[in-house]
C-alpha cells in the first residue's frame, strides 16, 4: 500500500491552506535536482493539530526536550506525486528547520512517516469533499448522546462502518444518561460485542475511559452537541476545550468544536474532532466489513461466488448457519448487524 499519495489532499484545504501552494515559484523553470535532500538532520514529531496551513507538532516527547513546534509543509512534499499530500492530525513527520519551538519559530515538514491506519470520509450531499480525519488512530470512541441530540442508529452504524474499514477498534460511549435511558438504543448493537461506557457529565467515569483509553490513540467521533468535548475535558482538564450549548428546541449542536486535537491521555491520546451531520463511505469495500466479523467471514467462504450475504441471497451459507442455529443465539443478532451494515454502504 502507497501511503503517501492518498488523494485528499485538495479534499483537506479547508485545514490546509498554506499560501505555499499557490505562490509563484520563482525557481520554477530551473531544472531540479534529481537527488534530493534526504535531511539527516530532521527530527521526528507528531502532529497534533492543523490549522490553516499551520501545523502543531509534539518533538521528543517524554524527554527533557519534549516541546510544541510549529511548522509548515515543505514545498517539496510530495512534490513528486500525482497529487500532493496532506499532514493530518496523528501523523508521524520529519522537520527540519527552526525545530526549537521558540515563540514566532517555524519547522519544515519534509516527509510523512508510513502511516498505521487513515481515518476518512467521503464526500457526500452534505460535504463535496473526501475528508480525513485522523492518522495512527487505533480506536474510535463513537460518542452518542442518550438524548439532546437524540440518538441515531444510523449515524453509529456508518462511524462502526468506518472504523471496521480502517481497522480501528470501535467503542460506544453514550453521554447524557441523565437525561435519558439509553438501553432501547442499545439494543441495536447486541450484536456487535461492543464495549459500552454510559456517562453523563456530573459523573463521568473517567477511570473506566481511561483505563480502555491508556496506551492507546483514540478519536472521538459524534454528532454536534452530543458532548464529546465535555468528555476531553473530564478526561485532559488542561485541553480546557470550548463546549457549547445544544438548542432545545432542534435538539442540534452548534459546531462548537472547528478542528480537530489531540492531547496526550496517559501513555496513549485522544483526538477530539468536530462534529458532523453524516458520514460519507464511499471508499469502502463491503469486504472489510465481512472481514470484521470473523466468526462470520470463515463460514463466508462457502458461500457463492458474488454472494452479497443480505436476506435475499440463494444459498448463502451464512444465513443457511444461522437458520441451523450454528450460530447460538447471538448469531441471529450478528448476522442483522452484519447486515444492516453492509446495507448502509448502499445508502
Ligand atoms: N445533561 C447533560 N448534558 C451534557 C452531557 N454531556 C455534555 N452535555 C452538554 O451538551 C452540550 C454539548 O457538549 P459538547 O461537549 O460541546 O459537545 P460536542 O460533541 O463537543 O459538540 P461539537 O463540538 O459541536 O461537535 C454542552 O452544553 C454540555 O454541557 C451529559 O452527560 N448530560
Ligand atoms: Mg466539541
Ligand atoms: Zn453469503
Amino acid at each position: 500500500m502507497s501511503w503517501l499519495t492518498d488523494d485528499d489532499d485538495e479534499a483537506y484545504s479547508e485545514y490546509d491552506e498554506s499560501s505555499a501552494k499557490v505562490r509563484p515559484n520563482p525557481k520554477a523553470n530551473k531544472p531540479r535536482s534529481k537527488n534530493r535532500p534526504d535531511h539527516a538532520d530532521s527530527v521526528v514529531g507528531r502532529v497534533f493539530t492543523v490549522d490553516r496551513g499551520r501545523y502543531g507538532v509534539w518533538v521528543a516527547e517524554g524527554t527533557p526536550e519534549e516541546r510544541q513546534v510549529v511548522a509548515a509543509k515543505a514545498r517539496e512534499l510530495g512534490r513528486n506525486q500525482e497529487v500532493r499530500i496532506s499532514v493530518v492530525p496523528g501523523d508521524w513527520v520529519d522537520l527540519v528547520g527552526d525545530t526549537s519551538g521558540d515563540e514566532g519559530s517555524l519547522a519544515r515538514i519534509v516527509r510523512i512517516r508510513p502511516r498505521t491506519s487513515l481515518l476518512r470520509r467521503s464526500a457526500d450531499d452534505t460535504d463535496a469533499v473526501e475528508r480525513v480525519i485522523v492518522a495512527n488512530a487505533d480506536q474510535m470512541l463513537i460518542v452518542v448522546a442518550a438524548a439532546n441530540p437524540e440518538p441515531r442508529p444510523r449515524l453509529v452504524d456508518r462511524y462502526l462502518v468506518a472504523a471496521f474499514d480502517a481497522g480501528i477498534r470501535p467503542i460506544v460511549c453514550i453521554t447524557k444518561v441523565d437525561l435519558a435511558d439509553p438501553d432501547e438504543f442499545l439494543a441495536n448493537f447486541a450484536g456487535l460485542d461492543l464495549t459500552v461506557v454510559r456517562s453523563r457529565s456530573d459523573e463521568v467515569p473517567v477511570e473506566e475511559l481511561r483505563a480502555l483509553l491508556d496506551g492507546h490513540t483514540t478519536v472521538a467521533v459524534g454528532h454536534s452537541g452530543v458532548g464529546k468535548s465535555t468528555l476531553v475535558n473530564a478526561l485532559v482538564p488542561e485541553a480546557n476545550r470550548a463546549t457549547g450549548r445544544v438548542n432545545d428546541v432542534t435538539g442540534r449542536g452548534r459546531h462548537t468544536s472547528s478542528s480537530t486535537v489531540s492531547y496526550k491521555l496517559g501513555s496513549g491520546w485522544i483526538v477530539d474532532t468536530p462534529g458532523v451531520r453524516s458520514f460519507g463511505l464511499g471508499h469502502v469495500d463491503p469486504a472489510k466489513i465481512l472481514g470484521s466479523f470473523t466468526d462470520l467471514a470463515r463460514i463466508a467462504e462457502n458461500c457463492p461466488r458474488g454472494c452479497t450475504h443480505l436476506p435475499d441471497s440463494p444459498d448463502c451459507a451464512i444465513i443457511e448457519a444461522v437458520e441451523a442455529g450454528e450460530l447460538g443465539e447471538s448469531g441471529r443478532l450478528r448476522l442483522d448487524s452484519f447486515q444492516r451494515l453492509i446495507t448502509t454502504l448502499g445508502s
